[in-house]
């Protein structure tokens, strides 16, 4: 496990290495803009999805390099869906991160932007990747405007905004999670699988583990909100039962959640059996993320 720790904070130095680069500097104008963005960014987050996308694309051969701005884009994306969901409008939070949200420290207005402005920046990032033999550069950008759009990111977002305060059933919590979670996952180790010019086998071994690997992620997620502190977390805990949203805990009780985050895991780690002594770090990440405590 310790191995485990170390490995991830050498990969999220790599990352927040190669944000940084990508990033507007905090001085340039609008500056206002450019420190919101940055201050949510470089807020600790525990850059999964970037490190799976990296990991995809390691497990295939790929050298970093290859993939590494697709993990920036993909981290934007997902910071940027953060900033927007603690707005007073959606979810309505003070502490994200470890630290007041965008919104609190920079106002509402900037927030929307910086969120913006981190959409609109990871695309441009994509856009300077190279294409692969067997993945051009249009199916990559593409990829990544699915998963962030209205039929996916966005679509989740707004079925768990209108199921609020409903009872819902476990097929209907599943959809949103696939879509509001999952897809960006799915989508991370995807374009590192397409990085590495995966065959269309190992593409979709890849596919299948991020599908099961996102579902076993947010179950733990709603543990982790009824079972840990907000301190830990470094996010408001608590905050589904006090917005009444379905969870996984309410549905199957805790033992049954925990329960289901294994199942997902080992259907995850048994998709990419296949790829071989490649896929052990994946196999490992998928036991570190059912184990985490935040
Ligand atoms: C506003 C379009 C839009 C979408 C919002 C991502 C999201 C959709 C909402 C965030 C709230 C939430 C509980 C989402 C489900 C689980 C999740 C994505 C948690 C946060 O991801 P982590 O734990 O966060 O990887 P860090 O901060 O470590 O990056």
């Amino acid at each position: 496990m310790i191995e485990m720790e170390k490995f991830l904070e050498q990969r999220r130095r790599q990352v927040d290495a190669a944000l940084e680069k990508f990033l507007p500097k905090a001085k340039s104008s609008p500056v206002t803009l450019h420190e919101a963005m940055r201050y949510s960014m470089f807020a600790g987050g525990k850059r999964l999805r970037p490190i799976l996308c990296l990991e995809a694309a390691s497990a295939l051969g790929a050298n970093d390099s290859e993939a590494l701005p697709l993990a920036c884009a993909l981290e934007m994306v997902h910071t940027y869906s953060l900033i927007h969901d603690d707005l007073p409008a959606m979810d309505n939070d003070d502490f994200r991160r470890g630290r007041p949200t965008c919104h609190k420290v920079y106002g509402e207005a900037i927030a929307i932007l910086a969120g913006d402005a981190l959409l609109t920046l990871a695309f441009e990032t994509a856009a300077r990747v190279r294409s692969w033999p067997r993945y051009k550069h249009d199916q990559i950008i593409t990829e990544l405007a699915v998963a962030s759009g209205s039929r996916q990111l966005i679509a989740g977002q707004v079925s768990d905004l209108e199921n609020e305060a409903k009872e819902i059933d476990a097929r209907t919590l599943r959809s949103i999670h696939e879509r509001k979670t999952g897809a960006l996952f799915t989508t991370s180790l995807r374009l590192g699988a397409m990085a590495a010019n995966a065959t269309p086998a190992k593409l979709e071994a890849i596919t299948k583990f991020g599908r099961a690997l996102g579902l076993a992620f947010q179950i733990v997620d709603d543990i982790l909100d009824v079972t840990q502190t907000s301190e830990k977390l470094g996010k408001s805990a608590g905050k589904d039962i006090k917005a009444q949203k379905a969870t996984y805990p309410a549905l199957l009780g805790i033992d049954g959640a925990k329960k289901a985050a294994a199942l997902w895991t080992s259907r995850a780690q048994a998709a990419v059996k296949s790829l071989g002594s490649g896929a052990k770090r994946l196999l490992d990440l998928a036991d570190h993320m059912l184990h985490r405590e935040h």
